[in-house]
């Protein structure tokens, strides 16, 4: 029996746990039919797929033509960079095609005239897609590796970026890190961000070129030296929170931001040996496609997962239409060796028709009702096919019946307004004198406090009588010898004996009557 399963096993192609295959057509004893496997798409080299940016503008070199030399060659500034010349041109390209043997072709920037203002550049690479790495990032340079660099990625198409990785010659200097290795880190440090001296060192131009960013090294702590446990490595991608996040990128940035300076100091009088040159960079990855896809096919300028198991997107992010009885899940590496496909089923498949536009994985049958409903809606739905939004939720007009993001929660101010719900659109319904969607707003003549309420005084209609000052619309501070919401009243029609030496009330009596009136139309006092 043992030997019999062991049979079965070597006999599945992807025993080794490669996840390459995502289904295959076996016999049982109810007959043949598909099986489904989580799977994945082969690595590739991303440098084929991938759209670069220089920046800032005009750091490229030969726009106008400018001479230059190196550090083997510091005084024979012989060689030119010429942007309208093909022959002495180095536009960015050069960074990602395939050289012929012994002839490096490479991008290159300006010379450092400018010093000592920093000689900065970003490159930027963007694949318009998730990709994970699988094996070292590598950077080509020649005529030295810069002394200070940055690596940063992004996973939104790069809206936010992220530090990767920071490379110095001295690290403590010019990031205050401390130097580490990659070789040191442990199993539950392998998604640390750090800084490293390795690879900014000078060791002459020509022997050592090149700057990685050490995926092998990290996956070797899982895998070991030669990554031969790879279930090991997959069962930690699982399981580890943010790990396989670590390994996932949209874009990448580098951020030169100093040159190869071929000694300790900058030679003020020879700046035309400073400079970036970059023969080549290397990134090896495959597509993401959330383990429900083993191709990843270039088309119309973007790469796009051919997705299986009824998933749809360009990850296979989410579920195709008329298979969302269930919310959509990633694949999984587990159990291995085959993973389970997390596959997504059809509406009806479960139970009569119900669809929950995957915002619950039950359904339940009701049965005095003779209705089948779904059952713990998630994602702030609600309904018999999680179809509306929760009280104090709306919908989302830009977002489809089956997104995540369907419902957006009304937000309504709580003092302001009547209730927490809200209209389609988002609009609270308010308190007297609130205003605004949320209702956190007061309306012309009304002051915010702890809600809002109508102006007691203002510069306009509800003038202070007799000197008295407006405070933040609330109240009269009123001179003495006057009282009063305006400030409308002598003290000393009211008590004889403050009348000693208050000022003469007479003249504002015409204004004391205005403010009365004023009041009087909005309605506070009633004669
Ligand atoms: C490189 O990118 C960073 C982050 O966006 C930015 O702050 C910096 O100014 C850029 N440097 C250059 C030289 O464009
Ligand atoms: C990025 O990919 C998406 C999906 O394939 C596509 O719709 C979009 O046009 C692409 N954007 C760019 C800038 O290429
Ligand atoms: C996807 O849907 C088709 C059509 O109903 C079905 O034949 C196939 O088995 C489904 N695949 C999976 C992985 O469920
Ligand atoms: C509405 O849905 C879209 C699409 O999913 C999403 O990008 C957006 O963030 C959602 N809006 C809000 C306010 O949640
Ligand atoms: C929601 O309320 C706002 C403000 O009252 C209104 O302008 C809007 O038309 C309402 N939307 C709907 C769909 O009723
Ligand atoms: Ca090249």
């Amino acid at each position: 029996m043992l030997y019999l399963a062991a049979l079965l096993v070597h006999c599945i192609p992807l025993a080794m746990g490669q996840y390459d295959i995502c289904k295959s057509w076996v016999t049982t004893d109810d007959g043949p039919s598909w099986e489904f496997y989580a799977c994945q798409p082969k690595a590739m080299r991303m440098k084929d797929y991938v759209t670069v940016r220089v920046d800032p503008a005009g750091i490229t070199c030969g726009d106008p033509p400018e001479r230059f030399c190196t550090h083997e060659n510091p005084y024979l500034c012989s060689d030119e960079c010429d942007a309208s010349n093909p022959d002495l041109a180095h536009p960015p390209k050069l960074m990602f095609d395939s050289e012929d043997e012994g002839l490096a072709t490479y991008w290159q920037s300006v010379t450092w005239r400018r010093y000592p203002e920093p000689l900065l550049a970003n490159i930027t690479l963007s694949w318009n897609k998730s990709i994970e790495l699988t094996d070292d990032i590598v950077i080509t340079f020649e005529y030295g590796r810069p002394t200070i660099m940055m690596l940063e990625k992004s996973l939104d198409n790069g809206r936010t970026w992220h530090p990767y990785q920071y490379y110095a010659d001295d690290c403590m200097e010019a990031f205050s890190m401390p130097a580490r290795r990659v070789r040191d880190l442990s199993t539950t440090s392998a998604n640390r961000v750090l800084c490293t001296e390795e690879y900014s060192r000078w060791a002459g131009s020509k022997k050592e070129k090149t700057v990685r960013f050490e995926v092998r090294d990290r996956f070797a702590i899982f895998a070991g030296p030669d990554l031969k446990n790879m279930d090991n490595l997959y069962t930690r991608l699982e399981s580890a929170k943010g790990l396989k996040d670590f390994f996932t990128v949209t874009d990448l940035r580098m951020r030169l931001l100093r040159p190869a300076l071929g000694g300790t100091y900058v030679q003020r009088e020879n700046l035309y040996k400073y400079f970036y040159a970059v023969s080549n960079i290397e990134v090896t990855g495959r597509c993401k496609c959330n383990l429900h896809a083993n191709l990843c096919t270039f088309k119309e300028g973007s790469l796009q997962c051919e997705c299986e198991h009824n998933t749809t997107g360009q990850d296979c992010g989410k579920c195709k239409k008329n298979f969302r009885s269930r919310s959509w899940r990633a694949g999984s590496y587990l159990p291995l060796p085959n993973g389970s496909p997390n596959a997504c089923a059809a509406a009806g498949s479960a139970f009569g028709n119900c669809e929950c536009y995957g915002h619950s994985n039950r359904c339940s049958y009701i049965d005095f009702l003779n209705v089948v409903t779904c059952v713990s809606c998630k994602h702030n739905t609600r309904g018999q096919h999680c179809q509306h939004c929760r009280l104090g939720f709306y919908r989302n007009s830009s977002a489809e019946l089956d997104d995540e993001n369907v419902c957006i929660e009304c937000n309504c101010n709580q003092i302001g307004s009547m209730h927490d719900r809200c209209n389609e659109t988002g609009y609270c319904e308010c308190r007297e004198g609130a205003t605004g969607p949320k209702c956190d707003d007061c309306l012309p003549n009304y002051y915010w406090r702890q809600g809002c309420f109508p102006n007691v005084c203002d510069d306009e209609l509800l003038l202070c009588q007799n000197g008295g000052t407006c405070y933040q619309n609330q109240r009269c501070i009123c001179p003495v010898g006057f009282k009063g919401v305006l400030c409308q009243q002598s003290r000393c029609e009211v008590d004889k004996k403050d009348c000693d030496g208050a000022p003469a009330a007479g003249g504002s009596l015409a204004a004391v009557a205005l403010g009365v009136l004023a009041l009087q139309l909005r309605g506070w006092v009633e004669l």
